[in-house]
């Protein structure tokens, strides 16, 4: 093994050594072997997870089913799994500084914005946890003297929870606390990059009172212990974040028993800009837009499609501001841009540009890797000239790179804002009502921005069109997703037919 050298921000870091959660017990794997994470902003080994098997996703469905079938969690009163979500809320928010750190150190991304991520699960949890009491179904006693109708919602059974590694904390707590909530029994796995705060999460849920069972946490690779989780006869239900590649391949397996399937994938999200738009906001939005999360984000609004008018002046101040984002140490606490998750992907990402390059497109800002003397980094980037068929306007990237396309009419920027084969969000800036409704109706997109870009509330609701995905996530129906619809058709009195 290499000798470590400890970068001065994790001088005080002992690599932590994660087990598994099966059964409310922390178990290794049987198989035995370990997956190091090496921290992508620091080039040192900061975790280290179970290199989960078969065997281990097999028994931690076991329990889950167990857990299930005993009826103990789902016939709890929605007031008393509310009240337990509630604790696990607290503790979350009591543990979010250990939390942002493992998610920054494990995924690269900035501490500042790690304990924002945070915050924000926080207020998820709490959401889920009011709809545990308000889950509610309907009953019709127009269908006649003799006959009353009433339709229930019922915890679907045992969740699998499969996350990607972009935002390790948010996403699990945009899945997990709603299939509490409705009274399902989980196993959970986090991405093999970044698995550490997941694992905190089963110790906070086991001190916040969650039976033993109810939600197992098991890491390993994706085909290893990701592929039982969504082949499994026991489990009724799969809930994945991730590529929309591996996004297809567990619906085909999922269909084999007929699980029901939530998904949440790739984007490639425009951003329409007007002439009459308040383009000191849309800079600003756009910088945020295309770089946050160094990219590595669903939501990234990495096409902007400016009209042609103002699509220089634009370009200019986008470069001008994109030069000043501080790329760096994910620990320091200035750092807006952080490190790049593997360089694999990095080498991606550099691949995508030259390949637009070649293709006619010029860079504007950017367009190499940076060499900071920590992990891998890339700088930020601006593509100008990129046209719609070209491979960097229509694939995710998944890195700081923005393409700059243009447009002269509302229908063009409406079939530019649509050639692509995902559906995720969108973007619109104009002063002018029409403009903003024409492009809000008529962009296939989950959710349109008007004069904003990657707000998002507890409340509203977040998932895609087409190939990005399946289902919603939050929003007051994201705990109905975790149900089945049960009718119960009853009949007064004598019948007469
Ligand atoms: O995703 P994967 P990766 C996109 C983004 C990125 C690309 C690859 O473009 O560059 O995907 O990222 C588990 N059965 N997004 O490789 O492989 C895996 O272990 C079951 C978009 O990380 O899809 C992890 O837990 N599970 C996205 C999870 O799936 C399997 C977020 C996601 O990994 C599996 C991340 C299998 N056969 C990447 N193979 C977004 N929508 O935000 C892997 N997994």
């Amino acid at each position: 093994m290499t000798a470590i050298v400890k970068p001065k921000a994790l001088e005080n870091h002992k690599v932590r050594d994660f087990r598994m959660l099966i059964d409310g017990a922390w178990v290794e794997t049987d198989g035995g072997g370990t997956l190091e994470r090496v921290a992508p902003g620091h080039g040192v080994t900061v975790s280290r997870y179970q290199a989960g098997t078969r065997q281990d996703a097999e028994r931690a469905i076991a329990a889950a089913r167990r857990s299930f079938d005993d009826g103990f969690w789902p016939r709890m009163t929605g007031a008393e799994r509310s009240n337990i979500l509630l604790k696990a809320a607290d503790l979350i928010a009591a543990r979010a500084e250990e939390l942002a750190f493992l998610d920054a150190i494990e995924s690269g991304k900035p501490i500042s914005q790690a304990k924002g991520e945070l915050g924000g699960a926080v207020d998820i949890w709490r959401y889920a946890a009011a709809l545990a009491r308000d889950l509610h179904g309907e009953s019709y006693n127009t269908l006649g003297d003799g006959t009353l109708g009433v339709v229930l919602r019922e915890a679907i059974g045992v969740v699998s929870i499969i996350t990607p590694w972009n935002f390790p904390f948010l996403i699990v707590s945009q899945k997990l606390p709603f299939a509490l909530a409705a009274g399902c029994t989980t196993v959970v796995k986090p991405s093999e990059l970044t698995s550490g705060s997941t694992l905190v999460l089963g110790e906070i849920l086991q001190e916040a009172g969650v039976p033993a069972g109810v939600v197992n946490i098991i890491t390993g690779t994706g085909p290893e212990v990701g592929a039982p989780m969504t082949t499994h006869p026991d489990v009724d239900m799969v809930s994945f974040t991730g590529s929309t590649g591996v996004g297809r391949l567990t619906m085909a397996n999922a269909a084999q028993t007929l699980k029901k399937v939530s998904l949440e994938l790739g984007g490639k999200n425009p951003q329409i800009v007007f002439p009459d738009a308040n383009l000191d906001d849309f800079i600003d939005a756009a910088v945020f837009g295309a770089y946050f999360n160094a990219g590595e984000c669903c939501n990234a609004g990495s096409r902007l499609i400016l009209h042609r008018d103002i699509a220089d002046e634009v370009t200019g101040r986008i470069a001008e501001l994109s030069g000043k984002v501080r790329v760096g140490d994910p620990l320091d606490p200035t750092t807006q841009v952080g490190a790049i998750i593997t360089p694999q992907h990095l080498e991606k990402i550099a691949g995508y540009v030259s390949g637009a390059q070649q293709a006619g497109a010029g860079v504007a800002l950017g367009g190499e890797p940076l060499d900071l003397g920590l992990g891998q980094f890339m700088a930020p980037t601006i593509l100008s000239g990129v046209k719609p068929d070209m491979a960097v306007a229509r694939e995710e990237v998944f890195g700081p790179v923005l393409s700059v396309l243009t447009f002269e009419t509302t229908e063009e920027a409406i079939r530019i804002a649509n050639a692509t084969d995902y559906g995720l969000s969108a973007g619109v800036w104009s002063r002018d009502f029409d403009s903003c409704l024409t492009i809000g109706r008529r962009v296939r997109a989950g959710t349109v921005w008007m004069n904003t870009f990657m707000d998002g509330a507890s409340e509203l609701p977040f998932g895609g069109y087409r190939q990005s995905g399946l289902g919603r996530e939050l929003g007051r129906h994201a705990v109905e997703d975790y149900t089945e619809t049960k009718t119960l058709n009853m009949h007064i009195g004598a019948r007469t037919n």
